[in-house]
């Protein structure tokens, strides 16, 4: 072999060699950058999945149809005295408001002091669970994710939102400020063993309370007056309320109504503490009074309507209301006993009136 040959091969091999250690070296790059595309992929997967159930806020256009504000009727007993023209003067107390659910997303529409606003927030299987999580006298947007067990909700305060996981599936969120703090603490009634868990607002403490029995219907209020939501149940196997009072950690029962009938608690002789009180098939109200203690009769609603008492002329007292599921709203305006009624929703949505002072 001549020396240029061999020249010529000890050439190639190197040029071999040094192919083979590029190739190595690219063939390492690009695994590196598989790993890294795989670990990203992953990530961003993970991440996907968490921005996939973790609902992000944005204002969305108005509903369809958007609100319409009726004529206020002023009545006396069944006679139509007059007509007023409520005007677009949103309402200082109690909003009227609703979760709609459409396609893959949930959002809010909340008839406010200047229009309506809201916020897309939730996922089709989540329970809306409005209530002042940061204390500044505006319900705010929450929802409680059965799948997770996770509250996720916007603080009106600054427009950031919290994910607190508490709870599982089959839970019943209730929230309601148990500790009297002024915010309402994420709290949770468990059917399977009747047991109540909440997280106090003000130190963060988990209690729990074992109250009430299978079938009961939860209806957390402040039956007592003393500033702090008090654990208590329907029980329409036999018509009674089961009440355990903040103030002197007793339980009070009352019987109340009858078995067909449902909850309809709240505060309508405005006195501070919440009313007893149900709603009949035939569309009665009856309001035990606790200023009184005497019961009030009202014919109000049908069978099928939706009860969402609220204080929506914002006199302090609860007025009695219904939402139909055509989107309508009947108020019976406690400061002058009249109808105000007023088209906000569609069927299909979930009435949620709360102040959302917006
Ligand atoms: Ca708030
Ligand atoms: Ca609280
Ligand atoms: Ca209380
Ligand atoms: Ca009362």
């Amino acid at each position: 072999m001549s020396r240029k040959k061999r020249q010529v091969e000890i050439e190639e091999k190197e040029s071999a060699a040094k192919a083979g250690k590029r190739f190595r070296r690219i063939a390492a790059v690009a695994a590196v950058l598989v790993i890294g595309v795989c670990l990203t992929a992953g990530v961003f997967a993970r991440w996907n999945s968490v921005a996939s159930v973790v609902p992000q806020p944005v204002h969305p256009a108005l509903p369809d149809p958007s609100p319409i504000l009726s004529k206020e009727l002023i009545y006396a007993g069944s006679r139509l005295l007059s007509v007023e023209d409520a005007g677009a003067q949103g309402l200082t107390g109690t909003d009227l408001a609703v979760w709609r659910l459409s396609g893959s997303a949930a959002n809010w529409y909340v008839l406010g002091s200047s229009g309506v606003v809201g916020a897309a927030w939730g996922l089709p299987d989540d329970k809306p669970a409005p209530g002042d999580f940061d204390g500044d006298g505006k319900t705010d947007f929450c929802v409680f994710r059965p799948s997770s067990g996770t509250w996720y909700f916007i603080r009106s305060t600054d427009g950031g939102y919290s994910g607190v996981a508490f709870g599982a599936t089959g839970d019943i969120p209730v929230p309601a400020d148990f500790d009297g703090d002024g915010r309402a603490d994420l709290a949770l009634y468990r059917p399977s063993n009747q047991t109540w868990y909440w997280i106090n607002s003000g130190d963060g403490a988990t209690p729990s309370s074992q109250f009430g029995t299978s079938g009961d219907v939860p209806i957390p209020s402040d039956y007592d007056g003393d500033g702090r939501a008090d654990i208590a149940v329907w029980r329409d196997s036999a018509a009674t309320f089961h009440i355990l009072q903040s103030a002197s950690n007793s339980l009070r029962s009352v019987a109340h109504g009858q078995s067909t009938d449902k909850p309809a608690v709240g505060d309508y002789d405005g006195d501070g503490k919440t009313d007893l009180a149900v709603f009949r098939t035939n569309g009665d109200w009856l309001i035990l009074e606790s200023a009184a203690n005497t019961v009030t009769v009202v014919n109000w609603g049908l069978s099928t309507d939706v009860l969402v008492p609220g204080d929506y002329d914002a006199d302090g007292k609860t007025d009695i209301a219904v939402w139909r599921n055509d989107g309508s709203w009947y108020i019976r305006h406690s400061h002058n006993n009249s109808l105000y009624s007023a088209v906000f929703g569609q069927a299909g949505d979930f009435p949620v009136p709360a102040p959302y002072r917006r």
